[in-house]
């Protein structure tokens, strides 16, 4: 089996990117020229010469550029198919609205434009979001669930679902549209609110930070843990049938309660530490954004296996050993 992946060196490619090399495929991913060399997730992959370039491959090609693109997908000829790339954090889409539109939606059409033109066309996975449902009328949420985004981001990942929904229907492509809600692991990104959380409670704890400065600590989301999430969209390519999942934990919590549960792991006081900056509110929180995630159990046999005490653990722990190793300059 052969895999291609956009968005491989971000936290989910790197998982998936394991996942599939241990279940024997032969993966590649497209990588962005960038002035600097950002594929720390996959270091440890790229430095085994029994693997770079033997199982494991990188392209160079941008989104907007389909005539690689094009070529990438006809010279490799993957079965199957995984689109990560694009934009991914929500409150900086209020910023940069129109890159975040032209990476998500624009570059989901560009390349379902393309499979819908190949022979012999990839099953594809579809990175859609729990942020399409914004402010949603149902809780929890399920495949059928109104989309109502609240943000670029959201409408950008709504008009791309669509899309894949629209194209698996009008062409028979086997397309899938999962649903994820957020998913964690210490290779999240340092500016999404978990791993901020965790690195801060582990810099605090070795004396290289002072303090945690958030925005609002009473938002809710249903978190889970990335290595679950990346079996389910493997999982939900291997049907028989494509589809669209909901995938989530089903479970909210707060902020507060991810920081004081990050905090007790190195045994200090949050009270201490936590400071409120109204600069990191986003004015427009999507609500009570919690899955159910009954039909991916049903059809694919997926159930995520872990759970947010031993997830900020582990995200904890992982930062206490890297800042032991590399510690934050002051
Ligand atoms: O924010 C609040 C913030 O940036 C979570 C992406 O993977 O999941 C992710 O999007 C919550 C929000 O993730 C800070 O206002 C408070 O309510 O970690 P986040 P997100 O926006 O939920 C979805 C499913 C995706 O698809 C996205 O790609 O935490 N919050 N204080 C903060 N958030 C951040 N980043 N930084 C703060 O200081």
């Amino acid at each position: 089996m052969r895999a291609l992946i956009t968005g491989i060196t971000g936290q989910d490619g790197s998982y998936l990117t394991e996942l599939l090399l241990a279940h024997g495929y032969e993966v590649h991913g497209l990588v962005r020229r960038t002035s600097t060399l950002e594929r720390s997730r996959l270091q440890h992959l790229y430095a085994d010469p029994d693997l770079y370039n033997r199982r494991l491959f990188l392209h160079y090609c941008d989104l907007e550029d389909t005539t690689t693109l094009r070529r990438i997908l006809l010279r490799v000829a993957p079965d199957e198919l995984y689109h990560f790339a694009g934009q991914s954090h929500v409150g900086l889409s209020f910023e940069i609205a129109e890159s975040t539109v032209e990476s998500i939606a624009m570059g989901t059409l560009r390349l379902l434009e393309i499979l819908r033109d190949l022979a012999a066309p990839p099953r594809l996975f579809h990175a859609a979001s729990s942020e399409v449902f914004g402010r949603p009328l149902q809780v929890p949420q399920t495949e059928l669930t109104p989309m109502a985004p609240v943000n670029p981001y959201g409408a950008a990942k709504a008009f791309a679902a669509q899309m894949v929904r629209i194209y698996r229907e009008k062409h028979g492509l086997f397309l899938v549209n999962g649903f994820l809600y957020n998913h964690e692991s210490p290779r999240r990104g340092e500016n999404f609110v978990t791993r901020k959380i965790c690195r801060a409670a582990a810099a605090i704890h070795l004396g290289q930070q002072d303090q945690l400065t958030l925005g609002d600590t009473s938002a809710q989301r249903d978190w889970g843990d990335a290595r679950d999430y990346v079996r389910g969209m493997w999982l939900s390519l291997r049907h028989e049938t494509p589809g669209d999942y909901v995938f989530a934990t089903g479970r909210l919590h707060s902020v507060q309660q991810f920081v004081e549960a990050a905090f007790a792991v190195v045994g200090l006081d949050w009270r201490q530490y936590l400071r409120r900056d109204e600069r990191l509110l986003r004015g427009q929180e999507p609500a009570q954004l919690v899955g159910d995630a009954s039909l991916a159990e049903q059809v694919l046999g997926w159930k995520p296996e872990r759970d947010l005490s031993s997830l900020v653990r582990w995200m904890v722990e992982a930062d206490l050993a890297e800042l032991a190793k590399r510690p934050l300059r002051r």
